[in-house]
């Protein structure tokens, strides 16, 4: 059985990938790491936790071979709204933390590793609409820059070392498990806590914003199906354009009304608007499709019925 070691287990999307890695193979199979958060007792419960700083190689080597890893996903990120207030911590996790996995990956034969990049490394001189998956990456955050060295850093390693490292430029993830974290495409995922705490949310790009997202279903998904998939079907090792849905955030909000009542959103851009003008609309990720069969399944509706049921069910 595959033994999987899963960085930034109590992020975003670790909080969703590893109980669906764990349903696939086994509880004790998946090593969830963290680092300074207190996962819940029923996340500790559920098999192997772990801390560790992933910029301290040390850290991360004594856990590969406690565990006899051989297969890793490494989500630890600082997004792009942190990271411009702290480029330098962004860097410094973002990089120093990839290339640590990235040695031990080649030292230690690990079989397959998975590292996500993002819209953001896309910037405002790609084209941002059907933005083609091989295209101009000139991001203005340091998350971006991050992932658009990531990115080429993962494909050098699968070249120069046959490492086989696959990649996603994940779109703005809606998911209900986690509060938002951080990121410029949060404001559709706070926009249903507010919603039901409040009934009204001050969103803070224009209602004109269109920016594409996905729900955490299909990412859990899109995620499991790539690292499934035999090694000669990936022809990139970049990392994939992947997406689902682009709507505006007033279109997000008009559809949010539908599922909560009274609901009522407000407009006031700051800083992180300049972020998400600078972000494609619509993504052009066929190569996806063709190359792994990928394909999406909630469209916005069905994301607002699912984060209203999950969110009132886990008041
Ligand atoms: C962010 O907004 O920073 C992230 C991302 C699109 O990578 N959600």
């Amino acid at each position: 059985m595959e033994k999987i070691l899963v960085t930034g287990a109590l992020g975003q999307i670790g909080s969703e990938l590893i109980p669906a890695l764990r349903k696939k193979f086994g509880n004790e199979n998946v090593i969830a790491v963290g680092h300074r958060k207190e996962p819940s007792e029923e996340f500790k419960n559920a098999g192997p936790f772990e801390r560790a700083d992933t910029r301290n190689k040390d850290e991360l080597k004594a856990l590969i071979e406690k565990y006899n890893i051989d297969t890793i996903y490494h989500l630890v990120g600082v997004l792009s709204a942190v990271g411009e207030k702290n480029p330098d911590l962004a860097w410094d996790v973002n990089m120093n933390g990839l290339k640590n996995i990235l040695e031990l990956a080649v030292e230690y034969k690990i079989k397959r590793l998975f590292w996500p990049s993002s819209i953001a490394a896309f910037g405002p001189t790609t084209p941002l609409e059907n933005t083609p998956q091989k295209t101009i990456l000139e991001p203005t955050t340091m998350y971006g820059v991050t992932k658009v060295a990531g990115e080429l850093l993962c494909q050098y390693y699968f070249v120069k070392y046959g490492l086989d490292v696959r990649s996603l430029r994940y779109p703005g993830i809606i998911s209900w498990k986690t509060p938002p974290g951080g990121g410029t495409t949060d404001y559709a995922v706070a926009i249903y806590y507010e919603g039901l705490e409040k009934g009204h949310y001050d969103c803070f790009v224009r209602g004109n914003t269109v920016l594409p997202m996905m729900y955490m279903d299909d990412a859990v998904k899109a995620t499991m199906q790539l690292m499934e998939a035999e090694p000669e079907k990936i022809t990139i090792r970049t990392a994939y354009n992947l997406t689902a849905v682009s709507f505006s955030a007033k279109e997000l909000a008009d559809n949010v009304a539908e599922h909560i009542e009274g609901f009522t959103c407000t407009f006031i851009p700051d800083e992180r608007q300049k972020i998400a003008d600078s972000w494609p609309s619509t993504i052009d990720d066929s190569k996806a499709r063709e190359d792994w069969g990928w394909n999406h399944q909630f469209g916005l509706d069905e994301i607002s019925a699912d984060m209203v049921k999950n969110l009132k069910n886990n008041k």
